[in-house]
């Protein structure tokens, strides 16, 4: 088998020599941003929508991306085709880029772009069918004012600690709290949950990354008539919910059956969970949700 080709900086390299520099401040110190994309049968789906996001981290933290988003757009499609993909899990990274040992990151001067185009190994195996167990772990989503999770930044410590924490504990995901104890959301993913026939879900105000995946959930929402209402949701609130899912690009949708070792309605996917899934595969297979390889 051919060698997955890596797009570095505008060049290929075969995946075993596709290396970046180690006075990268990608590396150093996580200064940089990312996307996960997901592209389904030779479609990227809602390609502009995560170059979109992308570019909007990128604004927040004053780097300047050397790439057009068409020309961004282009070198993901580019490099899908370079590797003969139809269905890939694209990773887009762009770093501050080479500088010294110093964090300023002016002594950076070109930002480093990577995209990869590889295969999504799932967390855990048959979790649609089942749902996944949760957890709230005891390291809160970082303040809004500090490495929020609103800009997707290579700083994803936060998010390695809970899930860190729910490995220890022999549970499937962690949750995370925002600094007021209300739900924010997974790790790499965001939250809803169902109670009397309606949809709640946390506002991304208090440190939770706008999800893209949970975009789509809003829209299908609207389509088929199911109330759908942003709120702080209190850990009280997913115990005692009917239902509850995770929604993600890397995940797509997952029920959860288990909070804290509580029972989440019947401990097993619950009728409108299992709609709204529906609904988002017939969306994700969609030509018209993306882009075209
Ligand atoms: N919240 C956070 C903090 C994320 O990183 C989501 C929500 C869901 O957003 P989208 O746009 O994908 O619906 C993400 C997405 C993984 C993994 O291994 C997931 C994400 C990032 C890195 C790894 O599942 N992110």
């Amino acid at each position: 088998m051919e060698e997955l080709q890596i797009y570095i900086d505008g060049k290929f390299y075969p995946k075993s020599e596709a290396k970046i520099s180690v006075y990268d401040h990608g590396f150093l110190y996580g200064d940089g941003v990312f996307e996960g994309i997901r592209a389904y049968n030779g479609v990227v789906f809602k390609l502009k929508e995560h170059i979109d996001r992308l570019y909007r981290s990128a604004h927040a933290l004053t780097l300047q991306i050397p790439l057009t988003k068409q020309e961004m757009t282009q070198a993901v499609v580019e490099t899908l085709r370079k590797n003969k993909m139809k269905d890939s899990y694209i990773r887009l990274v762009v770093s501050r880029g080479v500088g010294d040992l110093g964090l300023d990151p002016r002594k950076c001067p070109k930002a480093t772009v990577i995209i990869i185009t590889d295969l999504i190994s799932i967390r855990a195996g048959n979790a649609k069918e089942t749902g996944v167990t949760t957890m709230f772990s005891w390291v809160r989503r970082n303040p809004v004012d500090a490495t929020t999770q609103e800009i997707k930044s290579l700083n994803y410590l936060n998010s390695v600690m809970a899930k860190i924490e729910a490995n220890a504990c022999g549970i499937d995901e962690a949750l995370c709290l925002d600094g007021n104890g209300c739900i924010a959301e997974g790790v790499g993913e965001n939250v809803f949950i169902v109670r009397n026939g309606e949809l709640l879900t946390p506002p991304t105000s208090t440190g939770a990354l706008a999800g893209i995946t949970a975009e789509v959930v809003g829209q299908i929402t609207q389509k088929i008539g199911i109330k759908l209402t942003v709120a702080n949701l209190t850990p009280f609130m997913i115990f005692t919910a009917d239902e509850a899912f995770f929604t993600g690009t890397a995940m797509e949708m997952v029920p959860i059956r288990e909070v804290n070792k509580r029972q989440i309605g019947t401990g097993k996917p619950g009728p409108i969970t299992k709609k709204l899934m529906a609904e988002f595969q017939k969306v994700i297979e969609d030509p018209s949700q993306g882009t075209k390889i």
